[in-house]
Parts: structure tokens; sequence; C-alpha cells
């Protein structure tokens, strides 16, 4: 557990550079798994949570040079047009997905390209989309999920889809390698 643990702390460290800080947002609708995710990215110390103007941001800094600030999408029409504000200046957004609840994918695919159609979500940043509680034993594997998100369609952006099982921490280590890279990536062309 203790190698695990550094070895996450080590993947997060060189897949973000200390020098150039990134920002980083994670979403998905709520009871995907994004609290879960976050404590493991912590490596287990207790996450901020900052209650804001009537919806609760949670922020995390695991490593020097990057932050994760995370909310949950769906519901609340009213709180809606605050997320805006923690768009602007994103260099990556992961977008966790409870990948055996199908009842609610297309709910999850609405949000998602509502939040891409943000005017201040910035344009082509780059999208690690996380297929969690792969343990499930009715779990939509991650091309079935390609399909009835339609992330084929998704245009002029960079995107990666990892399944992953949050509480044991499988998949999350290449998950946030991908992230690294496609941040990277994104950054040398914007800078
Ligand atoms: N079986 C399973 N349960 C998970 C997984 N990830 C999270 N959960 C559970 O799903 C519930 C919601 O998780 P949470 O992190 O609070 O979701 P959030 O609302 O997106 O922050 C909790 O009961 C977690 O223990 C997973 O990969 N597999
Ligand atoms: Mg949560």
């Amino acid at each position: 557990m203790g190698l695990w643990l550094s070895t996450l702390y080590d993947t997060l460290s060189s897949a973000f550079g200390e020098e150039d800080p990134s920002k980083i947002i994670m979403l998905g609708l709520d009871n995907a798994g994004k609290t879960t995710i976050l404590y493991k990215l912590k490596v287990n110390e207790v996450v901020s949570s900052i209650p804001t103007l009537g919806f609760n941001v949670e922020t995390v800094t695991p490593c020097k040079g990057v932050t994760f600030t995370v909310w949950d999408v769906g519901g609340q029409d009213r709180i809606r047009q605050l997320w805006k504000h923690y768009y602007s200046g994103t260099e990556g957004l992961v977008y966790v997905v409870d990948s055996s609840d199908t009842h609610r994918i297309a709910e999850a695919k609405e949000e998602l390209f509502g939040i891409l159609n943000s005017a201040e979500m910035p344009a082509s940043c780059p999208i690690v989309v996380i297929a969690n509680k792969r343990d499930m034993p009715n779990a939509m594997k991650p091309s079935a999920i390609i399909d009835a998100m339609d992330l084929r369609s998704l245009r002029n952006r960079k995107w990666h889809i990892q399944a992953c099982c949050a509480p044991s921490g499988e998949g999350i280590y290449e998950a946030v390698t991908e992230l690294g890279r496609l941040v990277k990536e994104f950054k040398r062309q914007h800078t």
C-alpha cells in the first residue's frame, strides 16, 4: 500500500510540472465517485470542502504543480450560472462517469456537452473520461460509454477514456498519466 501511494504521488509529480502549475477541473453527476478519487489523489489526507455561493466545491493540491477543483453537475438550475466562473483557465477536464448507472448515462452526456459548450470553457482543453465503478457487475465497458455519450463527436479536443475502480485505485494511475500528457500538449499549443 505504501509503495502504491508513493508511486501515485510520483506519477502525479512527473505528470505535472512544478514550475508551471496546471489547473484541472473534475466534474460529473453526483455519486459518480469524484470525492472517492480525490481522496486517492490526496493520498488519504483530508480534502478541503469549501461551501461557496450555494454549491460545494472541493479542491485538492495532491502535489506541487497541479490543483483539482471538483463539483457535482446536474440538477439545481439555480446555481448552474455560477459554474462558469470556475471554467476559465482550465487546462484539463476530468469527467467522472458511473459506468454502472445506465439510467443516467444520457444525463451524464448532456451535462458534459453543456459544459463544453460554455463560452468560458477554454476551447480545445483536453478531457479524460473516467469510467468509474468498473468493478460493478453491470458496468458498461468504455467502448459502450463512448457510444452512449457520443464521445467521437467531440471536435477539436483530445479525449481519452479510462476504466477505474476508485476505492481500490485501479486505473487512476493510468488516468493521471494520460491527463498529464494531454495537459502538457495543450499547454505547448497555447503558450
Ligand atoms: N463499487 C464501487 N463503488 C464506488 C466506486 N467509486 C465510488 N464508489 C461509491 O459510490 C458512492 C459515491 O461516491 P462519491 O465519491 O461520493 O461520488 P461523488 O458524488 O461523485 O463525489 C460512494 O458510496 C462510493 O463509495 C467504484 O469504483 N466502485
Ligand atoms: Mg462528492
